[in-house]
């Protein structure tokens, strides 16, 4: 019988990378894992066990953990996954299966990993191409902006009435977009953090420079409490995966300017 968990990791990435793959090796349940885009339609959900060195060994000590497994020294904490349907381009505007996909995040996982198909070897749908004819970049930048856009709609759709209420009925701006956030699971720390991160705290929301104020703050939010953790997949693929990933690393360090 599994352990119970409160960490919550959703796997996400387009259609067809190894998603079901990587979630029926991390918690030994029989899922549907086919060659082809969509799959997954309903989300599979279960518990897998991240490994550490137990505290039992330094101490000297036999423990008896109630939450999660001590064997031989090896803490085994339990967490779970969800595996969700494969997210195409423009999702956040209802393609593939669009909001259905998201919202299935809005169970709210606070750390996400992104299963990326490292080989190049099916196009943005999922679709199966030439292995290297497909650059992993794109996929990496495309998911980020599509949870992004999900979440910029979410804050602009009213937006008129969010600065009546900040700006005019001087409601705090914390509370206004915590009320609109909560739900992703997202903190008020981490909605002020984004705030001054930006020098958004000071600048009356009728002032914020339409589009690029909103998917800035977005963008940062989203950074703060949905930390994405990448997972190369399909290593073992003909021709050279590596060199694909030596290029597109490269680029992506350039493109989140980590190196001039
Ligand atoms: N060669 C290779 N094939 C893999 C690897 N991981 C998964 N696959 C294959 O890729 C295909 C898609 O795997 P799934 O796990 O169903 O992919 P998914 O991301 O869950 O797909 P959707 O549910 O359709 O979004 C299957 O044929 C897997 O056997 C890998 O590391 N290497
Ligand atoms: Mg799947």
């Amino acid at each position: 019988m599994p352990l119970q968990s409160h960490v919550q990791i959703g796997i996400v990435g387009k259609p067809n990378v190894g998603k079901s793959t990587f979630f029926a090796a991390a918690t030994m349940i029989d899922v549907k894992i086919a060659p082809y885009p969509f799959t997954t339609i309903e989300p599979n959900v279960g518990i897998g066990y991240v490994r550490i060195p137990c505290v039992c060994r330094d101490l000297g000590v036999k423990d008896n953990p109630r939450n999660s497994i001590c064997i031989e020294g090896n803490r085994f904490i339990p967490v779970e996954l969800i595996d969700v349907a494969g997210l195409v381009p423009g999702a956040w505007q209802g393609r593939g299966l669009g909001n259905q996909f998201l919202d299935h995040l809005r169970r709210a996982p606070p750390v996400l990993i992104h299963v990326v198909d490292m080989a190049g070897a099916t196009d943005e749908e999922g679709r199966l191409v030439k292995p290297g004819s497909h650059d992993p970049l794109v996929d990496i930048e495309f998911l980020s902006n599509e949870v992004t856009m999900w979440m910029v709609q979410m804050l602009s759709k009213d937006w008129d009435k969010l600065v009546r209420l900040v700006d005019y009925a001087k409601k705090p701006i914390l509370d206004v977009l915590y009320d609109r956030f909560s739900g992703l699971g997202i903190t008020q720390a981490q909605i002020s953090d984004a705030l001054t991160k930006l020098s958004l705290d000071k600048k009356p929301l009728s002032k914020w420079g339409g589009d690029d104020d909103i998917k800035g703050f977005v963008s940062m939010l989203r950074e703060l409490s949905k930390p994405m953790v990448i997972a190369a997949n399909k290593m073992d693929i003909p021709p050279k995966p590596r060199i694909i990933i030596r290029g597109s690393l490269r680029r992506l360090v350039v493109s989140i300017g980590l190196f001039p």
